[in-house]
């Protein structure tokens, strides 16, 4: 297993639509992997494909207190979104620092292949649901930062390129 680079907002390739995975194979069990490795690592509790480059539609997630209950879900559709809304706040591996409420369904199903390619459907409410809403955003090229006023976006921006510059500075 390895640990895959992130991709940090404003990066252009973050707003790459992912591709259907056309079969479970090897491959991709080895970039599920690769995924779940880095997600842990970062202590995040989610990591899309394209946050590490790869436009292929691939979600790993674990939003168990326990950090012991790890979801594949491949070729994810969202089946079904509840009417009701909540407002939450979110934060997110490729906007480090930064966490801001956003608006999402407070329950949704979604239909998915799992590492083995077999089909299977979740329905996710609390932090899980808002998870998979995020994750299955980043496929479509779409950052959390994206639902927030342009000029919270624009603050934003200026702040993750002032951060980016003084890492390179400082190593
Ligand atoms: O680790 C993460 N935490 C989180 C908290 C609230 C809402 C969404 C998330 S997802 C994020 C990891 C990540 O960036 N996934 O894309
Ligand atoms: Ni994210």
């Amino acid at each position: 297993m390895a640990r895959l680079n992130i991709l940090r907002y404003p990066d252009p390739r973050l707003h790459t639509v992912a591709r259907p995975v056309a079969s479970v194979d090897e491959r991709i069990r080895r970039l599920v992997d690769d995924m779940l490795e880095t997600m842990y690592a970062a202590e995040g509790v989610g990591l899309a494909a394209t946050q590490v480059d790869v436009h292929e539609r691939v979600i790993v997630m674990d939003t168990s207190e326990t950090r012991d209950n790890p979801i594949v879900l491949i070729n994810p559709e969202l089946i079904w979104q509840s009417e009701e809304m909540r407002l939450a706040e979110e934060g997110c591996l490729s906007v480090p620092t930064i966490y801001d409420k956003v608006e999402r369904h407070a329950s949704v199903k979604v239909q998915a292949l799992d590492r083995e390619g077999q089909r299977f459907e979740m329905q996710a409410e609390g932090l899980a649901s808002v998870c998979v809403q995020h994750e299955i955003d980043h496929l479509r090229g779409k950052v959390f930062v994206e639902y927030l006023s342009a000029l919270k976006r624009d603050r934003i921006r200026t702040k993750m390129i002032k951060k980016a510059r003084e890492e390179q500075r400082d190593g």
